[in-house]
């Protein structure tokens, strides 16, 4: 018997984007139950070409189901990834919630793939959409190089946000665009962009240095994910990471400019060779002919990309890089279905 999947979140953004990754990848799945808040119950959704109603969130939806994904919010993944593991399924979460307690794993399955068996809690983390725009083409280079210390810069999309962030994005740029004389003083796209949505300021001709909550020492939430998520994925407590984040009036695809520090010397060219061998991650690098990844080319792909490959200047051992990755698919439904599908190999192979 093939496997039965729960998605729990059918109908959010990651949502969405999961029905669609299922629709195309290998198929290893029988069943797929699609599962919501009571609210968006009774919608028909399309997932492998057929129409599945979606059903609302209850003990009872997990009967039978194998492994359980979730794409909510971290106090609904808080209080049902339990729920549904008590039921028989693994959970793979894509929240929050569970990331960083010792028991749960934090896998991406290019870096350490087999920490999926170590999971006595029944629960599997997918680490937060920007450590994973990273994560994949850091953790080949340090595998090589060995990883000392990180800074990074992100430039993250509004639907890092969800729904809202986009339709804010979306309704604010068009507030803007008429007029031809906005962004010359200060205080005049906050006037006409109305609406902020879920950022602190305008997004539409701007950028704002701010993702998450506030956390102590003026920390954003993101940042400390940035630093605590890489050092469990790629098994380094020790490691140093400084990340500041910045939202971007971008619609879908974070991108981050990376310094990374390793133990041994590292040149560009050494650098270029092994990321273009490693999976998962795609190198667009030849500035001379306007060669490198933005997140407008890059929506919608799976992989990692990585361009503008540099030797620092002042350290041989250092390498300053730009990632983009589409936040909506390995930073988030693509990883959790890959992880799903690492778990679904268990119940052929045993
Ligand atoms: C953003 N990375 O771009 C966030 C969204 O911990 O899963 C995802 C938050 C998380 O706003």
């Amino acid at each position: 018997r093939l496997p039965t999947l729960a998605i729990v979140g059918a109908t959010g953004a990651v949502g969405s984007v999961m029905l669609d990754i299922l629709s195309t990848r290998e198929n290893v799945w029988g069943e797929i139950r699609l599962v919501a808040s009571p609210r968006s119950a009774g919608k028909r959704l399309t997932v492998r070409g057929t129409e599945v109603e979606v059903q609302a969130l209850a003990p009872e939806v997990f009967d039978g189901v194998d492994v359980a994904m979730f794409d909510v919010p971290d106090s609904v993944s808080a209080e049902w990834a339990p729920v549904a593991v008590e039921r028989g399924a693994v959970a793979v979460d894509n929240s929050g919630a569970f990331r960083m307690e010792p028991d749960v794993p934090l896998v991406v399955p290019e870096v350490n793939r087999a920490q999926v068996r170590n999971r006595p809690r029944g629960i599997i983390s997918n680490p937060n959409c920007t450590t994973l725009s990273m994560i994949v083409a850091m953790g080949a280079l340090h595998a090589r190089f060995g990883l000392e210390q990180l800074v990074v810069s992100s430039y993250q999309a509004a639907s890092g946000s969800g729904q809202e962030g986009i339709d804010t994005l979306r309704d604010q740029t068009e507030k803007v665009a008429a007029d031809r004389t906005l962004g010359e003083r200060a205080g005049d796209v906050r006037a006409a962009a109305g609406d902020l949505g879920p950022f602190p300021a305008p997004l539409a001709l701007n950028v704002v240095p701010w993702a998450g909550s506030l956390k102590d020492d003026g920390w954003s939430s993101e940042e400390l994910k940035v630093r605590n998520e890489s050092r469990k994925i790629l098994g380094l407590p020790g490691l140093s990471v400084s990340a500041t984040c910045v939202r971007v009036p971008v619609v879908t695809t974070h991108a981050l400019a990376v310094h990374a520090t390793f133990s041994q010397e590292v040149t560009a060219d050494a650098a270029r060779q092994l990321l273009g061998a490693a999976p998962g991650v795609t190198v667009q690098d030849d500035p001379a002919a306007g060669e490198f990844p933005t997140p407008a080319d890059v929506v919608g792909t799976d992989p990692t990309w990585v361009g503008r490959i540099r030797q620092a200047l002042d350290d041989p051992r250092s390498l300053d890089l730009f990632l983009c990755g589409d936040n909506l698919r390995k930073g988030a439904a693509l990883n959790t279905a890959q992880i799903a599908e690492v778990v679904a190999e268990e119940h052929t192979t045993g």
